[in-house]
């Protein structure tokens, strides 16, 4: 395990717009604001193969990351999330790179990186990441990163970008946006890998292009504590 502290700077480049998505990204596309934290194997933010969290849900129906950040609180008390920073207010375009610094507490078992975006508007898809390993053979990684792409968070049935309000009853769990009968997973004309992750696997979707956030991606960067 990865000893002491260790400060990264999450860096997201979302790039969703009519030039990467021109059959169906909606007039006003935008993210809500970001969520990013950094946390332990007791706590899971999302996971495909997963339910949705109440904070999770949503985050992907509503955008509000009020109930989500609630539950990093709460978990943070319990010393299973050790760093956690969010935006306060939605991106202007789908387009938009924001930056989030959280840290790490090797001590603490804090080394797994989630976080999570609302498509706005959706049904409930979002974007992001999770349990993104920062400590590899005992060292803090230095820089990492991926490709981010669309998923669905299972609660709410619509189809559309704009589809009226559907609860899904029972809600599934969380799944890719990868087959076309959704809207968000743009061109559809490459096709590779799908991913397989499942359960506590982690990630940022694996290496397939249907689905992906334009050439939306997710860096790591390490960064000194400030004293
Ligand atoms: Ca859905």
């Amino acid at each position: 395990m990865c000893s002491g502290k260790q400060a990264y700077q999450v860096t997201l480049k979302l790039n969703w717009s009519g030039a990467t998505h021109p059959r169906s990204y909606p007039e006003g596309g935008h993210f809500s604001p970001p969520t990013a934290a950094i946390h332990s194997s007791r706590y899971q933010m999302w996971a495909p193969g997963s339910f949705a969290s109440q904070g999770i849900q949503n985050v992907a129906e509503t955008g509000d990351p009020a109930v989500l950040r609630e539950e990093l609180g709460a978990y943070e008390a319990a010393r299973h999330v050790a760093s956690w920073d969010g935006t306060g207010a939605p991106t202007e375009s789908g387009v938009v790179t924001v930056k989030l610094n959280v840290t790490a507490d090797g001590a603490a078992g804090a080394v797994y990186a989630s976080g999570a975006t609302m498509l706005f508007p959706s049904p409930d898809w979002f974007t992001g990441f999770y349990n993104v390993r920062l400590c590899r053979y005992g060292r803090w990684v230095g820089r990492t990163g991926g490709k981010l792409r669309f998923w669905d968070s299972g609660t709410d049935s619509g189809r559309e970008h704009l589809s009226e309000d559907e609860a899904t009853e029972p809600p599934t769990t969380i799944f890719s946006l990868q087959n076309g009968r959704f809207p968000a997973f743009g061109r559809g004309w490459a096709t590779t890998r799908s991913a397989p992750c499942r359960g506590r696997g982690s990630g940022w979707g694996g290496l397939g292009r249907r689905g992906v956030v334009g050439d939306g991606r997710v860096a790591f960067g390490t960064h000194s504590l400030s004293a």
